[in-house]
């Protein structure tokens, strides 16, 4: 079968599956040419096994909230693939999250781990239980919920959980905490656990941090770097204060955040005790972002709005999946932006990337940029089995190194006749090769 066949029987098993759908709908297409060039993988079936998950566990969450109030939740861990390692991927606590989400995040997990270089399968887990508003005691009731019906599915080489939106250092401890406690033993089963107990230093920054890493070789093919350069970022969580505070640090001026009320543009720079001051918005659990024009009047606050309108020279999406749009990517051709990278996972709509595409824009996508969390994860897990801990210079390192390896992977795969690096097209043919590989070396399993 080909590409669009498979593609075309998956659309009839799954209608509705919309950002599934999509994430797989970008990988399949542009691994279409050396899919064809390599009629085993056809006869093993290798894509038909590699689009479906290799286990969904759907369960109820069920927790009292602070009035004594019963509420009831949905949870999910999606197994996507363990070809590679065991499989290993965040968790997402947010009110809209559903089953095609999860699978799209699984899918695009066990391409991004691949890249990495480090033995990780992919998965995904979460629930469309709502951080916003509630309490410490509520979130963690709802946090040892959560791992009562999810525990007997995990281990150190089975299944290794982490964060992802609305899921941080905090919702780990809760989770590591209850898990260690059904099972009696301490062994790395989460990472992003606290550095007391297991986790790694940089693992907070990682992701963030991994990204500015990977834009400097963005830049590099270009003779172009970070200083001086307006950085336009989205989000306020974790994942944005990170690849704020490397930005700054390596000479940028990033002048926007965002939140889901609009955007802040703060012409001085988002640097200092500006970048705390994210971590203690975060902290509130309100989750918007207006405030920090009211601390910082020389900012201003764009209720509703997204910062792609803004003239900057390089735009890293740090929020979500599909929040720079067509219209978006028109802005930024129009503003000459001579870098995207996308931190976020699946950060851009198809539209918007073949936008960037067609007019030869720097574009990478999410699997490669934001990699460097779950390298980082991987480097936890390295530290756990050996009961050790790495200072930080050491794992920075080596952080460096991998998301060094990762643009070497985009540039040998997708650099087109013409000379145009076309990450997305690297990216994926990197991680489908490597995954495609390890099945075939498996057998039909
Ligand atoms: O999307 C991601 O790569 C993450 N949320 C981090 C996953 C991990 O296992 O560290």
């Amino acid at each position: 079968m080909n590409v669009e066949e498979i593609l075309s029987n998956l659309e009839a098993k799954h209608p509705g599956e919309k950002e599934y759908l999509q994430a797989v709908k970008e990988v399949l297409l542009s691994v279409k040419d050396v899919y064809n060039q390599h009629p085993e993988f056809e006869k093993a079936k290798i894509v038909e096994r590699m689009v479906e998950p290799d286990r969904v566990i759907s369960f109820r969450v069920t927790w009292v909230d602070d009035k004594g109030e019963v509420q009831n939740n949905l949870g999910y861990r999606v197994q996507f693939n363990n070809a590679i390692g065991p499989y290993k991927g965040g968790i997402r606590f947010h009110a809209s999250v559903n089953l095609s989400i999860l699978k799209f995040l699984g899918f695009e997990q066990t391409f991004k781990n691949a890249l990495t270089t480090l033995p990780m399968g992919g998965a995904k887990g979460g629930s469309d239980f709502s951080p916003r508003g509630k309490s410490d005691a509520e979130i963690m009731r709802f946090c040892q919920a959560f791992m009562l019906q999810l525990w007997r599915n995990l281990g150190p080489d089975r299944d290794v959980p982490a964060g992802d939106i609305g899921v941080g250092g905090r919702e780990v401890g809760y989770m590591f905490g209850m898990y260690k406690r059904l099972v009696n033993e301490h062994t790395g089963t989460f990472t992003g656990k606290g550095l007391e107990f297991g986790g790694s230093r940089i693992r907070p920054e990682a992701t963030g941090f991994g990204a500015c890493y990977f834009v400097r070789n963005m830049l590099k093919t270009k003779g172009m770097d970070f200083k001086g350069k307006k950085v336009a970022v989205s989000g306020f969580g974790n994942v944005a204060w990170g690849a704020v505070t490397k930005a700054t640090q390596l000479g940028a001026k990033v002048v926007t955040i965002s939140g889901p009320d609009g955007y802040i543009y703060d012409p001085d720079g988002i640097s200092g005790d500006k970048i705390d001051y994210m971590l203690q918005l975060r902290a509130t659990g309100d989750d918007i972002v207006e405030p920090y024009a009211t601390k910082y009047p020389g900012a201003t606050f764009f209720p509703g709005k997204r910062p792609w309108e803004q003239p900057v020279d390089i735009a890293m999406p740090c929020a979500t999946q599909n929040e720079v749009s067509k219209e978006d990517a028109d802005n930024i051709v129009k503003n000459k932006v001579a870098c995207i990278a996308e931190v976020s996972n699946m950060g851009c709509t198809p539209e918007a990337i073949d936008t960037f595409i067609a007019n030869k824009m720097m574009y990478a996508p999410g699997k490669a940029v934001n990699a460097g969390g779950v390298a980082t994860s991987g480097l936890e897990m390295s530290q756990n089995a050996m009961h050790l801990s790495w200072p930080g210079t050491e794992v920075d390192e080596r952080l460096h190194n991998i998301m060094n390896d990762i643009h070497e992977q985009c540039v040998k795969y997708g650099t087109e006749p013409d000379g145009y690096i076309n990450y997305m097209k690297g990216a994926n043919i990197a991680g489908f090769m490597k995954v495609a590989h390890a099945m075939m070396g498996q057998g039909v399993i």
